[in-house]
């Protein structure tokens, strides 16, 4: 009696376990980009962006490689879409070139080839049962604003509310998710910092704060336009997006914690404050200004909002989308010198992976599951956002189709999801894996490949394959669980 007792009992927790459950409602689906999908570089009237040039100057890519035919999305939507739907996925993020709409990134001329490109695709979608996610920017900016000064330039911000607004009178009608800014963080620290994206700027320890300061401005631009003039009509939301990943601290001692901190605040903080909480963060704030100060500027290098700009840019946005891939370990460095200013003197850290850690096929990518978690959680607390969509996570490969590791990754890291709204209550309303098909990596080129569906670029097809990854997929969003 006793023996079965025990039994039923352990036979409760396991079915309660496997039970687990993504809520009714909840929305699988998968992430691409213009620029990494489309190809159509130069079709039917698409002005040039800043990625078309960076890519075609030699030896900024791995192998030279370019976005110039990619997925051939461009002209291969439909095979998307019907992936999309035979997986039984319910959303799918993918962002509008700005230089096909406006190919001068300017409201003078709207190519209405790319209006019509985007309506197609957006129809397709809808009549498979499809959420369309639309990013309205994933770093290919109109060339002629690159020329202006890019993300250096405030005036950038204007551009976008007015390219933002013809987006939101052509497609508004049908979207409902919107994500004006994919990663900001990405672009003010590759673009602007290291140089090694695009528009390949080392302007080490000014550019990144700068950009920052812009593309926060850029954001509550577009958030405004649409709470002024689309929302009470077509009654959709527009979320911030920003690349979040989780830092441990290396050792309990203070200045590892201090670290943590650092960390936390120059990567996510940076971008989220200012959105949800009116400002920089408070340890951004006085690092910058403390170093700055050391360097001999009269002023911070981290600029300042004016109480106006603070009014304008708090609290502008209605959900938060999440990019969450990685964790690290870090450790706290002294200030050595002040004779040149760089982030990497800013933050004052080392990162270093975990020895447990699986390393995925780029540098940067290993595996540590509850790490997304843990952000779910930080991100709840800190900006109580309402509503996450986790808008990126996925793992790097060959590109085989057995992709074993990246079932391993997905199921880490969708159990951690899966954890965080069942166990934690965040209220996580959809995941979109990154990402649907292999495709253009940025510097990295064809050489990593994201997709749970091969795309094989040898060939002028674009064949693609679903990978084991995709079948695995398939049946959790079916099952809403996480299956074996
Ligand atoms: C995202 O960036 C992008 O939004 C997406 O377009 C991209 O394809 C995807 O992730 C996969 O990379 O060269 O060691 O300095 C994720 C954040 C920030 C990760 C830049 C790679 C470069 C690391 N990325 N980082 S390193």
């Amino acid at each position: 009696m006793g023996a079965l007792k025990v039994l039923v009992f352990f036979g409760v927790i396991v079915g309660c376990l496997s039970a687990k459950q993504f809520p009714e409602n909840f929305l699988f689906g998968a992430a691409g980009a213009s620029y990494q999908i489309e190809g159509g570089w130069d079709a039917d009237g698409k002005g040039l962006s800043m990625w078309d040039v960076f890519a075609h100057t030699p030896g900024k890519i791995k192998n030279n490689d370019t976005g110039d035919v990619a997925c051939d999305s461009y002209n291969k939507y439909k095979e998307d879409v019907a992936i999309l739907k035979q997986l039984g996925l319910k959303v799918y993020r993918f962002s509008i070139s700005w230089p096909r709409i406006l190919p001068k990134g300017i409201p003078t001329e709207i190519n209405q080839a790319g209006v019509d490109y985007y309506r197609n695709l957006i129809k397709e979608l809808k009549d498979a049962g499809i959420e369309p996610l639309v990013t309205l920017y994933h770093w290919d900016l109109p060339q002629h604003l690159a020329e202006l000064g890019g993300w250096l330039n405030p005036r950038i911000a204007d551009y976008f509310g007015d390219y933002a607004r013809i987006c939101f009178e052509l497609f508004g009608d049908q979207v409902k998710y919107w994500l004006p800014l994919n990663e900001p963080g990405t672009t003010c620290v590759h673009g602007y910092e290291t140089g090694d994206l695009a528009p390949g700027l080392p302007l080490s320890g000014e550019g990144i704060y700068q950009c920052a300061y812009v593309h926060v401005l850029a954001h509550a631009k577009a958030w405004h336009i649409y709470n002024d003039e689309f929302r009470s009509k077509q009654g959709g939301k527009v979320g911030f997006n920003n690349v979040c990943f989780w830092f441990y601290p290396k050792s309990n001692n203070s200045e590892d914690i201090e670290a943590q901190t650092r960390a936390m605040e120059f990567g996510c903080g940076l971008y989220a404050n200012p959105i949800y909480n009116g400002d920089w963060p408070q340890v951004v704030i006085d690092r910058v200004a403390y170093r700055s100060k050391k360097e001999g500027y009269s002023f911070s290098r981290l600029p300042t909002f004016t109480e106006e700009e603070k009014q304008y840019i708090n609290g502008t946005s209605d959900y938060y989308g999440l990019n969450m891939y990685t964790s690290y370990l870090v450790e706290a460095l002294a200030d050595e010198s002040f004779d040149s200013p760089s982030l990497e003197q800013d933050l004052a850290y080392n990162s270093t992976a975990d020895p447990s850690w699986a390393h995925s096929a780029s540098e940067w990518l290993n595996l540590d599951p509850p790490g997304i978690r843990n952000v779910l959680n930080y991100v709840n607390e800190k900006y109580n956002p309402g509503e996450i969509v986790v808008t990126e996570n996925g793992w790097s490969d060959n590109g085989e189709l057995d992709d074993q590791g990246r079932v391993t990754y997905l199921k880490g890291y969708l159990s951690n999801v899966l954890d965080a709204i069942v166990e934690d209550s965040i209220n996580v309303i959809a995941y979109t894996t990154w990402s649907l098909m292999d495709n253009f990596e940025w510097n990295q080129g064809y050489t990593q490949k994201f997709g749970i569906v091969q795309v094989d670029f040898d060939s002028p097809n674009r064949t693609r394959t679903l990978k084991s990854s995709a079948e695995w997929y398939k049946r959790v969003a079916a099952a809403k669980e996480i299956v074996d």
